[in-house]
């Protein structure tokens, strides 16, 4: 079947990509990632700048990719323009240098941008799959992220056929893609397992330019173990939660989570499996890490929908040896409906995000530190929180040994503003946002988030203003970060120095 198609070395395929051409690539994190053909346009560009020739291409991608992907193109400083979420390290470095020009864009939203023809079309589309049918059916492999929509709009698809990935993945994805306004019909999932779409990608097979095999693994880092902060932060939210159905304000039978990345996203999945008061559930997600396919197996998750299953190698493997236990209980499928906000809001999501700092009014920044260097993107947080049966963001209270308090009185950045922000979370306590006026949310966060280092500065702050609705002093607000620009340290913020 496969012999229909080119089969060509990945240094060919890259061959095809010339300056200025722009590429929607498939996965999610590095889940589902092409590892080859990136690797070798990184290597055509760094040939074509060594004789004084530009080279540079836009690129689309599903979110944060592996390092043979977001840092080999940025190392040869080949990109055009990227979006949405990154996490590489030299990718970072790239696009807070002016290097790269970036923009962070909803994840939800980059599919239908592109079908809306608000951002150029992809020229190619690079997809990773683990099967290739004669007629032109795309097995994808960990990640969907973009791809349907990419393979739909480009000119030409390039494949990397993956053999470390099993054919028998057919089955777990479920592709669907919805009509663009004024056509648009509801997508008719009622719970997380629901499926309406097709298990394949389907194209037209004149489309595929050539194929290159690979026996890549995936580029997922592995997770910091967790510490005192983060266990306490996931035992913080574990025990709200089983609080909240014990007040009947979340049912009895429990409602799907979300959960964000990293570190924290992690050791919280951890915590909420082992604590006895929280029920078996379900999760409608989009990135499914390590711990979810623990409690897969053990039976604290009943299913997880996602739109990644961004695991470490180890633990891939042994799910692709008892990949038919797996079979009814997890489903990939393309961030405009893993994402999708009008989903989050039927299935009565659960959400829960990790903020870099939260201010005291409950407005999140989970993107810029100091309000001007890029730290990953805004992801899918603002897909769910905006439309979450209740809003949850978790952060250490502090950052940078102790110099940094996570809560300021207005955050350098704005990501999720406070009318949609519901519950705020440290290693500290929980702060209850609803239906709480702007001073009432400040007391509460302080009192119960704040390290104990900065809460009078904060009360402190409070006190700067008079009468209002919302105490926001336009001079101070930013003190406690230009204190630490100045001093390395936000402890020794005074505001006398405002009076
Ligand atoms: O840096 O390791 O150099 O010290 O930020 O912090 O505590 O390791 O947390 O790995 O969970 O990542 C928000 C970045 C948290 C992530 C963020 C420094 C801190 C450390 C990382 P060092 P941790 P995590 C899913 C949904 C995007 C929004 C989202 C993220 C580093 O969760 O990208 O949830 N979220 N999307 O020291 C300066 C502060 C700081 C700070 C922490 N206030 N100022 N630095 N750090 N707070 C994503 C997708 O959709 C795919």
């Amino acid at each position: 079947m496969q012999q229909t198609y080119k089969f060509v070395t990945a240094e060919e395929a890259a061959s095809y990509v010339n300056n200025g051409d722009i590429i929607g690539f498939s996965g999610f994190t590095p889940a589902g990632c092409p590892k080859e053909v990136p690797t070798a346009i990184a290597k055509r560009a760094e040939a074509f700048h060594a004789e004084g020739k530009e080279f540079k291409v836009g690129m689309y991608t599903g979110a944060s990719t592996g390092d043979s992907l977001d840092g080999a193109l940025a190392r040869a400083n080949a990109i055009l323009f990227r979006t949405p979420y990154q996490s590489n390290k030299d990718l970072r470095s790239a696009l807070n240098d002016e290097r790269a020009p970036y923009f962070d864009m909803h994840l939800s939203s980059i599919a239908p941008h592109l079908r809306f023809g608000f951002m150029p079309k992809p020229k190619f589309a690079i997809i990773e799959v683990c099967d290739i049918t004669a007629d032109g059916e795309l097995v994808l492999t960990t990640g969907v992220g973009i791809s349907p929509t990419i393979c739909n709009l480009a000119d030409h698809i390039i494949v990397e056929l993956n053999h470390n990935h099993p054919k028998e993945l057919r089955g777990f994805h479920d592709i669907f893609e919805p009509l663009d306004p004024p056509h648009r019909l509801p997508m008719t999932l009622l719970t997380p397992s629901d499926r309406m779409g097709s298990t394949v990608v389907k194209v037209d097979p004149k489309k595929i330019l050539c194929v290159v095999e690979t026996w890549r693994d995936d580029e997922v880092g592995g997770f910091t173990p967790t510490d005192e902060v983060t266990d306490k932060i996931g035992q913080n939210v574990a025990n709200f939660l089983a609080s909240e159905i014990k007040s009947g304000r979340i049912p009895e039978e429990f409602l799907p989570i979300q959960s964000g990345v990293g570190n924290i996203a992690n050791a919280v999945m951890a915590s909420l499996g082992t604590n006895p008061d929280i029920p078996t559930f379900e999760m409608y997600t989009e990135v499914i890490q390590d711990s979810v396919i623990e409690l897969l197996r053990n039976g604290k998750i009943k299913f997880a929908s996602g739109c990644s299953l961004t695991i470490t190698t180890p633990i891939l493997k042994e799910l692709y040896k008892d990949l038919e236990f797996f079979r009814d209980k997890l489903v990939l499928r393309p961030q405009e409906m893993s994402n999708s906000p009008e989903l989050a809001r039927r299935l009565g999501l659960i959400t829960i995000n990790t903020a870099l700092e939260a201010d005291i009014f409950g407005n999140v920044n989970s993107t810029h530190v100091m309000g001007s260097k890029m730290m990953n993107g805004i992801g899918g947080s603002a897909d769910f929180t905006r439309s979450a049966y209740i809003s949850i963001f978790t952060t250490p209270s502090t950052a940078k040994k102790g110099n940094i308090s996570a809560i300021v009185p207005m955050v350098s950045h704005v990501d999720q503003n406070e009318h949609s922000v519901n519950i705020i979370i440290t290693e500290h306590g929980v702060a209850d946002l609803r239906g709480k006026s702007p001073i009432q949310r400040a007391e509460e966060i302080i009192e119960n988030c704040v390290d104990p280092a900065y809460q009078q500065i904060l009360r402190d702050y409070l006190a700067l203003s008079g009468p209002c609705h919302t105490p926001t002093d336009l001079h101070a607000c930013f003190g406690m970060h230009t204190e630490f620009m100045k001093t390395g340290s936000m402890l020794g913020t005074n505001w006398e120095n405002y009076k």
